[in-house]
């Protein structure tokens, strides 16, 4: 049996869960926080998943595993591979803010936290400009639009930022939470 481990809140272990419950792959969901992390994994990061032999540490080779058992290739387009990194450049640098927060470091009071708000601000901006599908079939099926739909959810359930600014995104959200998986698949509120 395929075990993932990870918590309902990531958006990087929900991608995951999105993959598993498409392929339709049976599988355990372990419960992990952070002092569990630590012991189960050398980067003490969730997902992490394991099945028989096989031991995988980061969402994407999970995420590569399970499009494999479904015999489908993963990134298989370079816009798409490109869309996939830029999300994931939005999701390390806004968790990166939102940790280092708790310890009193804040774009204000340190300047390479400066330049990682200022990243966010480029990069969503850029996204927003650009034209994107309005079947949610087409955005789940998509993992560069699945991780960016991930971390759009995931920054209003934590209220990491102002998405107003970004009106094609939001709408962008609203077409993949027409997807029952997607929706199936949100934080708990
Ligand atoms: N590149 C990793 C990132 C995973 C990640 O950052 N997970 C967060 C939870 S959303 C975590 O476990 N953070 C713990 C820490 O930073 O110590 C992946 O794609 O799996």
């Amino acid at each position: 049996m395929i075990r993932l481990f990870g918590s309902f809140t990531s958006p990087f272990v929900r991608h995951c869960r999105i993959a598993l419950a498409q392929a339709g792959l049976p599988y355990e969901f372990v419960e992990t926080n952070y002092q569990q992390s630590a012991q189960g994994s050398p980067t003490q990061r969730v997902p992490y998943l394991e099945w028989e032999e096989t031991k995988l540490t980061d969402s994407t080779s999970i995420l590569k595993f399970i499009r494999a058992q479904q015999s489908q290739d993963f990134l298989p387009s370079l816009a798409e591979c490109e869309l996939y990194a830029t999300a994931n450049t939005l999701l390390d640098t806004t968790i990166n803010l939102f940790l280092l927060e708790k310890d009193g470091c804040t774009p204000d009071n340190t300047p390479y936290l400066a330049r990682q708000l200022a990243r966010l601000g480029t990069t969503l901006e850029n996204l927003n400009g650009q034209v994107w599908p309005t079947d949610h079939k087409v955005v789940v099926t998509d993992d560069g639009m699945l991780r960016l739909c991930c971390y759009l959810d995931w920054v209003l359930f934590r209220n990491r930022l102002d998405l107003t600014p970004y009106p094609n995104l939001l709408t962008l959200l609203k077409t993949a939470q027409q997807n029952p998986t997607f929706t199936a698949s949100a934080p708990p509120q």
